[in-house]
């Protein structure tokens, strides 16, 4: 992974592009859920929202720790939030505005913090794509990971619009 802060203007420019595209999805297919099961478009911006909650607080804390932070179960968060319910202009203003929060944090935390390899993480269980254990890991990988995260729920939530 590069030492580069691509990922960062990324997230901006995804973010800004991608809400301004999601309010104009019509309210009932924001809600549909698969006939095979899984989360409606809400619930998927919901658990980018959890994401984006938890990782705020992940490249905080690296600055002055290890790469070892709690997992959280998912499913049960999305849930326990009641996203489906939640009003979607709602929705895509605190994911908009959350995230471009984060860019202003991935910013602002300096390059050899960034890039410095930490031998003592756990990303092979955090990670969307994890880095093996005896590897080392880097705030600049955890924080790439996540953008790359989002795009991923952002193609699904495309999907359940569609109707796929
Ligand atoms: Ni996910």
């Amino acid at each position: 992974m590069s030492g580069g802060s691509f990922y960062i203007n990324e997230l901006r420019t995804i973010v800004d592009r991608e809400a301004a595209r999601l309010l104009g999805a019509a309210p009932d297919a924001v809600e549909r859920r698969p006939a095979k099961g899984g989360w409606s478009a809400k619930e998927i911006l919901g658990h980018l929202i959890d994401s984006a909650a938890v990782n705020h607080q992940r490249f905080v804390r690296a600055q002055w720790q290890d790469l070892v932070f709690a997992a959280y179960a998912q499913d049960d968060w999305v849930q326990a939030q009641k996203y489906q319910d939640a009003p979607w202009i709602e929705l895509v203003a605190l994911w908009r505005e959350y995230n471009r929060h984060i860019a202003r944090v991935m910013a602002a935390i300096p390059l050899e913090v960034r890039t410095a390899p930490k031998r003592i993480h756990n990303l092979n269980e955090i990670a969307s794509t994890p880095v093996p254990a005896e590897e080392p890991a880097t705030l600049d990988y955890l924080m790439n990971d996540y953008v790359q995260h989002l795009q991923h729920h952002l193609k699904q939530i495309d999907a359940r619009i569609a109707g796929r």
